[in-house]
């Protein structure tokens, strides 16, 4: 990937746990490296297609003064997020803020962090079987998509299907939406578990009726070992309901685990069922 770099922008800032440093202030120095795609712009040379790299020295002067805080982990934090969500052609950013003259009362050259953060796409599996269940899916596709730091970028055609597992219930009407977010996976399904509670999801039976259900199926190609979050969701390639509406807007996806796409994945799954 193409890169541009801001090296060692000297700004006057406020952050600091010390009331002196928020009461002084002090000169830092920013560094960025973004991560975008220079092609079009170096071809038909027009700044239009890129990032003006002198507006974005302003910005970040401006965005890392106009707030104190006490950590440089929380203004590299909320500067690395400024512009992700400002510059929408960069796709990642490694932000450096050294505090070259941090109280420390020894002779160091300096203190700094470096926050590496960028845009992931997941894909979530959505499903009610409970009240008016197309305005549930299409509240929750609402809801997420008013978040700043995840959007909604496909949605899938929804389907009625019949309950798999627990069947002594009403059948559900499922899809699927492609997001891109900055949460970690963690954060993401934190913030689908906190959607899920405003739509009014009530956790009584295993696999029971619901107003809304939304599951992480795929982040990036990760693979994750933990056992809180399973990714990729583990039982997807066996549920037609998850593998049918994703074929609408992932089929040539590869699935990072079984190395096969979607589309051959459904496939597979309809064969094996016939
Ligand atoms: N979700 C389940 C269990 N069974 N069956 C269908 N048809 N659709 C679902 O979304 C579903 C299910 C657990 O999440
Ligand atoms: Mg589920
Ligand atoms: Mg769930």
């Amino acid at each position: 990937m193409d890169k541009m770099y801001i090296e060692n922008l000297q700004v006057y800032g406020f952050h600091g746990v010390n009331q002196q440093e928020k009461d002084m202030g002090q000169r830092f120095i920013v560094s960025a490296e973004l991560f975008l795609d220079l092609k079009e712009a170096g071809d038909s040379d027009n700044l239009n297609k890129t990032v003006n790299y002198a507006e974005l020295c302003f910005e970040i002067e401006e965005q890392f003064t106009k707030q104190k805080y006490d950590l440089i982990e929380s203004a590299a934090e909320k500067l690395a997020e400024f512009i992700l969500l400002k510059y929408e052609m960069v796709q990642r950013i490694k932000l450096k803020i050294k505090k070259p003259w941090a109280p420390i009362g020894k002779p160091v050259e300096y203190v700094a962090v470096e926050v590496d953060r960028k845009w992931h796409k997941a894909y979530i599996a959505i499903g009610s079987n409970m009240g008016n269940k197309e305005k549930n899916l299409l509240s929750a596709i609402e809801l997420i998509n008013k978040s700043t730091v995840t959007k909604v970028v496909n949605v899938s055609k929804f389907y009625e299907t019949e309950p798999v597992g627990y069947v002594d219930q009403d059948n559900f009407l499922n899809g699927a939406i492609e997001v891109k977010t900055l949460l970690s996976p963690k954060g993401l399904m934190k913030f689908l578990l906190e959607k899920e509670k405003e739509l009014k999801r009530e956790r009584i039976i295993k696999w029971g009726p619901r107003t809304i259900d939304l599951d992480i199926l795929l982040y990036d190609n990760l693979v994750t070992c933990e056992q809180d979050i399973i990714i990729p969701h583990p039982r997807m390639e066996d549920r037609m309901f998850v593998l049918k509406p994703l074929a609408d807007i992932a089929p040539y996806i590869v699935h990072p685990l079984l190395n096969k796409r979607i589309v051959d994945l459904m496939n597979k799954f309809i064969v094996e069922k016939a």
